[in-house]
């Protein structure tokens, strides 16, 4: 490894700083091609010392996709506090804010303790056996009447990688049903999809070290700085430090990337496309495309080319409402770039043309040969800590093992893994995607709704459309927390669940690192891990496979993980190489891990070859417009050989333009304190005191225009309800207004629903990811009154307001963790 360079740390070793102040705590420099410094944080409650401390307990973070690798403190058989793993490979020590408070939320008075049952209409506590049993009542009459198509999971990218393959197993293998997915699709089905459609398999390429080797960063809808705080810090410190990169951002926001940045590209939403085939115009006509590399590896470049043709930057600037020249200028950084890294998130994702414009990221990288090489790393980001095993373990729209469901002999392999025959693992059509299994349960086909670790009252679109679903009587509804959240109080059965560090299991993170969680307390009460639920389920269910052995066989944890690297093995995602022995101390191991690669796999396609062969590949593709699946046929004929895919698509506009009387567009997301519905983070005193109720942003003119002051009361109106909140004036491009998703009903005043973005938000999704659309919507705006005060928004970050007179988000005492910054490394 190179020594550490660039200049000293900007401030002494040991101090203490306010991390709702400043939340990407001490620069610590360095220059390209260097090592990124360790610097420990650490946060115990009460101004304990670390002296204080009985055990100190491996886990990584689950508040984002970074996967930091922390540990917990534990005195008297309670969590104290967390420190950051300084030899983690992910993080080199640092923790990010969410979770230096967000472990409180373990503690908390209101955990559910005991299973819940309703009875004349109103939940009451129950026991275990009284609420399983309803369970299984009600699931063996359907098996018996309606079959397996009644059954529908709906899970999360929350739980472990052991509870998702079980899940998988038992819903795609005991039960049958083709109803399975999880609040990923609300999240990175299209990472997933981009990938599968640029490389024939999902599988991130890069890797979090390219931060330390590029010279131009480029974030594609994606606020990297509040949503994994600590890999900003890693682009922080290079951009502190010698030689540093240059920075695109694409986001119609200032988020605090954009104030980094060296091109700032601030599109309306929903014209992502248009934009990246402008940028590609460039590239293109300029000759920055790698000719033999594309020769060799990749096919579709002749149909790429003729379709960024007619994206001049002319066109796109008016499409897109930014300037022309801006446009070439991010194109030359992008086209000139030595060693280019590309992040993309949810202003992508979420958006009606998501997986079309998620893969004009790819073909940049694929037309300038930037894959496999240190620096040049392409990241479809995750968001949620262990979204990536969800996607592995078939718990989401796929088949275990990044299986293809359209390629009999992967069906044939699951079979005999399981024991089963090939028919009872549904392969008759794509996997059911999330929002339609809610159109199921709708219209009533789907008669059992079991939700795991996901509040879909809260973070679906069209809440008052989802509360009225999930109410039927018709449905049963399961809903699996561990606390009583707005979608558990529309549920016939709540079963209550043990929460991170109350459980042992393993995740992996946005670039494929895999790290052990160890049980360090006791769960409250009654409640038990997720894994003991599902397979309590399955032993009461009495699942078999074809030998009368009970399914799944596994009984804990650790068995589960052998399997699970049995089904794993000569796949993308191979664990053969990992064991909870070999994770446990180690910093984070990135999979594949096998007899090949026993240290785990830094980047993908270092080669130039990919999983995309016919045989091997996970999916077919999909026609970038309609979504339409490509027969194995004609993916052979395209494809023979397994190379990357150059995949071109048309613009079209978003789906629900502003009107006149809806004027602006409502795009929505997140604020760097809390966590979705902020279940854990408003019980973190220290979070919820720093974003402690909803806002909406607007730019400076459109307040102007329609008389409206900071903090003034507003309300956000679309054709499916509205939203009352506080007017921030902030960093937002003209026409566009901003809403925090985090905020739902289980801590509001009253009832009335007017709070939760996704009041306002539409029942519409990309036709190639079936990710539903958030980022856009139009949007009426009305002054309501006088707010007296600005709004209580972040000062910090995005929704930092143009007025200086706003007081600054800050902590009190009980936010100051410690930052200490070796002197020599670990
Ligand atoms: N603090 C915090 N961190 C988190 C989470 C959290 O809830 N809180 N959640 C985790 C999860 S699950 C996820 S998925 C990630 C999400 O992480 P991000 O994707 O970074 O977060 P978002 O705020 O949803 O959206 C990112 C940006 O998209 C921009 N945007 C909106 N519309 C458009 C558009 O049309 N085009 C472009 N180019 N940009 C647009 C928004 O202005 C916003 O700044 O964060 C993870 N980390
Ligand atoms: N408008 C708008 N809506 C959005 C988004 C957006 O940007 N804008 N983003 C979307 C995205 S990317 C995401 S990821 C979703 C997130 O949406 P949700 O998944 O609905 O949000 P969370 O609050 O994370 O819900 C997780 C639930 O799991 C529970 N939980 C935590 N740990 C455990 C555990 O170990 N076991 C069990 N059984 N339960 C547990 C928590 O208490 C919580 O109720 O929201 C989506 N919705
Ligand atoms: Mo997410």
């Amino acid at each position: 490894m190179n020594p550490p360079t660039g200049p000293a740390p900007s401030r002494s070793s040991n101090g203490k700083r306010d991390r709702i102040a400043e939340p990407w705590g001490a620069r610590t420099p360095y220059g390209k091609g260097g090592h990124w410094p360790h610097r420990v944080d650490m946060y115990l409650a009460d101004g304990l010392g670390p002296e204080s401390v009985d055990r100190w307990v491996q886990s990584a973070s689950v508040l984002h996709s970074n996967g930091d690798g922390l540990d917990i403190a534990v005195k008297d058989g309670r969590i104290i506090g967390v420190r950051g793993r300084v030899n983690d490979r992910v993080n080199h020590g640092r923790v990010d804010t969410k979770d230096l408070f967000g472990w409180q939320a373990n503690a908390s008075a209101d955990r559910l303790t005991a299973p819940l049952i309703r009875r004349n209409g109103r939940l009451v506590e129950t026991d275990w056996d009284t609420a399983m049993n309803a369970v299984v009542r009600h699931s063996r009459e359907l098996l018996d009447t309606s079959g397996p198509s009644a059954f529908g999971f709906y899970t999360s990218g929350q739980l472990f990688l052991e509870e998702y393959y079980t899940l998988g197993v038992i819903a795609h293998g005991a039960i049958g049903t083709n109803h399975v997915d999880g609040n990923t699709r609300l999240c990175t089905a299209t990472a997933a999809e981009a990938l599968k459609e640029s490389f024939g398999c999902d599988g991130q390429p890069g890797s979090y070290t390219d931060v330390d080797h590029a010279d131009v960063i480029a974030l594609f809808g994606h606020n990297v700085a509040e949503t994994q705080s600590v890999l900003w810090m890693r682009m922080l410190d290079r951009l502190a430090g010698d030689d540093p990169p240059a920075i695109v951002c694409v986001d119609p926001r200032s988020t605090p990337v954009a104030q980094r940045a060296t091109v700032h590209l601030a599109p309306l939403p929903g014209t992502n496309l248009a934009l990246m085939n402008g940028l590609l115009h460039e590239i293109v006509r300029n000759g920055w495309v790698d000719d033999g590399y594309v020769e060799q590896h990749a096919v579709g470049f002749d149909e790429l080319r003729k379709r960024v043709a007619e994206f001049p930057p002319e066109r796109v600037a008016d499409i897109c409402g930014v300037r022309a020249e801006d446009i070439r200028a991010a194109a030359r950084l992008l086209g000139t770039a030595q060693r280019l890294m590309s992040t993309v998130l949810q202003g992508f994702y979420q958006a009606h043309q998501a997986t079309a414009a998620a893969v004009q990221v790819n073909n940049i990288h694929i037309v300038r040969g930037m894959l496999g090489r240190p620096g040049c790393g392409i990241l479809q980001m995750n968001g949620q800590p262990t979204a990536e095993n969800t996607r592995e373990c078939g718990a989401d729209g796929d088949l275990a093992g990044f299986r293809n469901w359209s390629n009999d002999a992967h069906i044939a392999e699951l079979a005999e893994l399981w024991n089963l025959d090939t028919t009872q693992i549904p392969h008759y059509a794509p996997p059911t995607h999330a929002m339609q299994m809610f159109r199921y349960a709708e219209q009533g086909t789907l008669r059992l709704l079991w939700i795991s670790a996901t509040n879909p009252a809260v973070s679906l679109p069209e809440l008052r459309r989802i509360r009225s679903i999930l109410r039927q009587d018709r449905l049963f509804v399961v809903v699996q927390d561990i606390f009583r959240t707005e979608t558990a109080e529309l549920a016939d059965v709540v079963l209550p669940a043990a929460a991170w560090a109350e459980k042992t299991g393993t995740f992996t993170n946005a670039d494929r690192t895999v790290h052990l969680s160890e049980k360090a307390v006791d769960p409250p009460g009654h409640a038990r891990s997720d894994l003991e639920i599902f397979l309590d389920y399955a032993r009461r269910m009495k699942f078999e496979d074809r030998d009368g052995n009970p399914l799944p066989p596994w009984t804990d944890a650790e068995s589960a993980f052998e399997a699970w690297k049995r089904c794993s093995a000569g796949r993308p995602c191979d664990y053969t190489g990992l064991s909870y022995d070999k994770l446990r101390g180690s910093g984070g191991i990135q999979w594949p891990c096998n007899a090949e690669n026993p240290d785990g796999t830094e980047r993908l396609y270092a080669d130039g070859r990919f999983w995309a062969d016919p045989d091997y590949c996970e999916a077919y593709g999909k026609d970038l417009i309609t979504g339409a699946p490509l027969e194995p046929t004609e993916y052979r004929a395209m494809n023979p050989f397994g190379k990357a895919i150059l995949k071109a698509a048309e613009h079209i506009p978003v789906h629900e333009p502003p009107s006149p009387e809806y004027p602006f567009v409502l795009t929505t997301g997140r604020t760097l304190y809390h966590f979705h519905t902020r279940t854990k983070t408003a019980r973190a005193p220290q979070l919820q005191a720093a974003a402690p109720e909803v806002w909406v942003e607007l730019s400076e003119g459109d307040a102007a225009r329609l008389l409206i002051a900071e903090g003034d009361v507003v309300e956000i109106g679309t054709p499916r309800g509205s939203v009352t909140a506080k007017a921030r004036i902030g960093g937002i491009r003209d026409g566009v207004v901003f809403l925090p998703f985090h905020y739902g009903y289980w801590d509001a005043d009253g009832t009335d629903h007017t709070r939760a973005a996704n009041e306002l938000t539409i029942t519409d999704w990309d036709p190639v990811s079936k990710q539903p659309v958030y980022k856009t919507a139009a949007a009426k705006l009305t002054r309501v009154r006088s707010g007296n005060a600005p709004a209580a928004a972040p000062t910090t970050a995005a929704s930092a307001p143009v007025a200086d007179d706003v007081d600054a988000t800050t902590g009190g005492p009980a936010a100051r963790a410690t930052e200490q910054i070796p002197t020599e490394r670990p």
